[in-house]
C-alpha cells in the first residue's frame, strides 16, 4: 500500500512536471520581472566608485531577502548593482605603453561606429549603466549612434521607463523593439541592417568600459577593414561589481577543443616581450565584444540567420572570417569589463547551431564532431534550403577549406586521428566494467554504459593513435606548442 501511494505521488509531480512546461519559459520570465520590479522602490547610490569592490548587506531583512532571491534567480547582484552608481567611471586598467599611444588619424578619417547593444531581459541598473558607460568613455566624435534592439523582452520597465531614459543625449539613442523573440544572432542581423555608421560595435547589455576602449578599435579597422577587432574582456564580479583586470597581463588568445567549443589560450612565455599595444591574432573570439567594418560584415554574409538564439556562432564566424580572407585581431588597449553570471537564467540550446555549422564550414572534420557531439547529428538534414544558402555563400566568397584554417590559423590544435577500428570501448570480459577518465582527468574504472549511438559516453571512449597512445577520446588535448605568428 505504501508503495502505490509512492508511486501516485511520483506520477502526479510527473504530471504537473510536463504539464507545465510549455508555459514555464513564460511564467519564469514573469516571476523574475516581479523580482526585479521590486528593486524599483529602491534608491540608488554611489557604492563601488572606481570600479572596487563592494560587500553589500542591506540593513533592512526584507531588502536582505530580496537580495537573496535575485542571487539565487539571476546569479547576479543586482540589488547591489542598484546602489552602484549608473555613472560609475572605471579606474585605469591599461598597460602603460597603452597611454602614450595616439591616435589622432582616426578623427581625421570619417568612419563612425553604431554600438549596437542586444537587449533580452536586463536589469535596469546593469543595462543603463553599460550605456552611461559609452557615453562617459568613448570619444562621441566617433560614435554615429547607439542602437538598442530589445528582444522582445517581457520586463515592463523596459518598456515606457527605457524611452524616458534614453531621450536628449548628446549622440543618438534608438530603440527598436522586435516584436517577437529573436536571439542575440537574428537580433545583430538586425541591428547591423539599422546601423548608419560605418563601423559595428557589437556590445553586451551588463559591461563598463576603460577609458580608451573604443579608439584602438577604431584603429585598426580603418587600417585594416577586413579584420575584426576584438577587446580584451575583464571581469566584473557578479556579487562584487569589482571591475578586476591586470594591466601587465597578456590578453588570451580565442580556440576551440575537439566538439569546436570555443576556448581561451595563452600566449606562451616566449612571445612575451614585443610591443603591449599592438593587436594579436586570434584563431577564434568570444564573440559577446567586438568590432567589424559594416560591409566587411555584410560582404562576409553577416549572421546564419539560421541559428538559434545564441552558441557556436561566434566560433563559426571566426572560421567563416579566416577562410574567406578575413582576419581576427585582438586589441590588448581596448577594455571592457563584462559581469558573467554563474549560468543562464533562460533556456537555450545551440545543437542546431553547432549542426549548422558543421555541414557548411567543417569538411571532412564533420564526421570527428559527429561521433563526439552524435546528439547534433539529428539536426544536420533539418532546414536544408537554408543551409544551401550558407554552402553558396561559402562558395562565392571563394572560401578556403577547414585544413587550411587548421594548418594556418590555427597549428596549435591537436587533432584527434578517429582511424576506424581504433577507438572504443575497454572493458572487463563480463562487459561490466569500463576504463573511463574522470570530470578530474584521473583514469578510473566505472561500470560500463553501453548506450545508443546518441549517448555514447564520451569518458569511457578511448583511441589509439599512430604513436601507440592511448587517449581519452572526449577529454581535449593540451594544444601543440607551435610558435605564434603575430
Ligand atoms: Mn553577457
Amino acid at each position: 500500500m505504501k508503495n502505490k501511494l509512492w508511486i501516485l505521488f511520483l506520477l502526479t509531480i510527473i504530471f504537473f512536471l510536463s504539464h507545465f512546461h510549455i508555459h514555464k519559459n513564460i511564467k519564469r520570465e514573469a516571476k523574475n520581472e516581479v523580482i526585479l520590479k521590486r528593486l524599483e522602490n529602491l534608491k540608488g547610490g554611489k557604492l563601488g566608485a572606481d570600479g572596487k569592490a563592494v560587500h553589500f548587506v542591506p540593513v533592512k531583512k526584507e531588502i536582505q531577502n530580496l537580495q537573496n532571491d535575485i542571487i539565487a534567480k539571476f546569479t547576479i547582484d543586482h540589488v547591489l548593482s542598484d546602489r552602484i552608481g549608473l555613472h560609475r567611471k572605471v579606474s585605469e586598467h591599461r598597460h602603460p605603453q597603452c597611454l602614450t599611444k595616439i591616435y589622432s588619424k582616426i578623427f581625421k578619417q570619417s568612419k563612425k561606429a553604431s554600438i549596437i547593444f542586444n537587449v533580452f531581459n536586463e536589469a535596469w541598473s546593469t543595462l543603463i549603466r553599460s550605456v552611461f558607460s559609452i557615453l562617459h568613455t568613448a570619444p562621441l566624435s566617433l560614435v554615429e549612434e547607439i542602437i538598442l534592439i530589445d528582444d522582445n523582452s517581457d520586463f515592463s520597465f523596459l518598456g515606457e521607463r527605457l524611452d524616458q531614459k534614453i531621450i536628449n543625449f548628446s549622440i543618438p539613442i534608438r530603440l527598436t523593439r522586435l516584436k517577437e523573440r529573436a536571439g542575440l544572432i537574428k537580433g545583430r542581423n538586425i541591428g547591423a541592417s539599422l546601423a548608419k555608421g560605418e563601423i559595428l560595435v557589437f556590445l553586451d547589455c551588463h559591461i563598463e568600459c576603460n577609458d580608451g576602449w573604443l579608439e584602438p578599435l577604431v584603429a585598426q579597422i580603418v587600417e585594416n577593414p577586413t579584420s575584426i577587432a576584438v577587446p580584451v574582456i575583464a571581469v566584473i564580479d557578479r556579487l562584487t561589481f569589482e571591475f578586476s583586470h591586470d594591466p601587465f597581463s597578456f590578453p588570451q588568445l580565442g580556440s576551440f577543443d575537439k566538439t569546436l567549443n570555443f576556448n581561451w589560450f595563452s600566449i606562451p612565455d616566449e612571445d612575451r616581450s614585443r610591443d603591449r599595444t599592438e593587436s594579436l591574432r586570434s584563431p577564434t573570439m568570444a564573440g559577446g565584444l567586438y568590432a567589424i567594418d559594416k560591409n566587411w560584415f555584410h560582404h562576409l554574409g553577416g549572421y546564419d540567420d539560421g541559428m538559434d538564439i545564441w552558441g557556436v556562432e561566434n566560433v563559426e564566424m571566426s572560421v567563416r572570417t579566416w577562410t574567406c580572407g578575413g582576419s581576427i585581431r585582438i586589441a590588448p588597449c581596448s577594455i571592457i569589463g563584462h559581469v558573467f553570471p554563474e549560468k543562464s537564467f533562460y533556456r537555450r540550446d545551440p545543437t542546431r547551431n553547432l549542426a549548422r555549422f558543421a555541414e557548411v564550414w567543417l569538411d571532412d572534420y564533420k564526421s570527428k564532431l559527429y561521433r563526439r557531439t552524435s546528439f547534433a547529428i539529428p539536426y544536420s538534414f533539418k532546414n536544408s534550403s537554408s543551409l544551401q544558402k550558407r554552402k553558396e555563400l561559402r562558395q562565392n566568397l571563394q572560401c578556403r577549406s577547414f585544413r587550411w584554417f587548421l594548418d594556418e590559423i590555427f597549428p596549435q590544435f591537436i587533432e584527434p586521428e578517429d582511424k576506424i577500428g581504433q577507438f572504443g570501448f575497454l572493458h572487463s570480459p563480463n562487459l561490466e566494467w569500463c576504463l573511463a577518465i574522470s570530470a578530474a582527468g584521473e583514469i578510473i574504472w566505472e561500470q560500463c554504459r553501453f548506450q545508443s549511438y546518441g549517448n555514447r559516453p564520451l569518458e569511457q571512449l578511448w583511441e589509439l593513435d599512430s604513436n601507440g597512445q592511448l587517449k581519452s577520446f572526449g577529454q581535449n588535448d593540451k594544444l601543440k606548442d607551435t610558435e605564434l605568428k603575430f
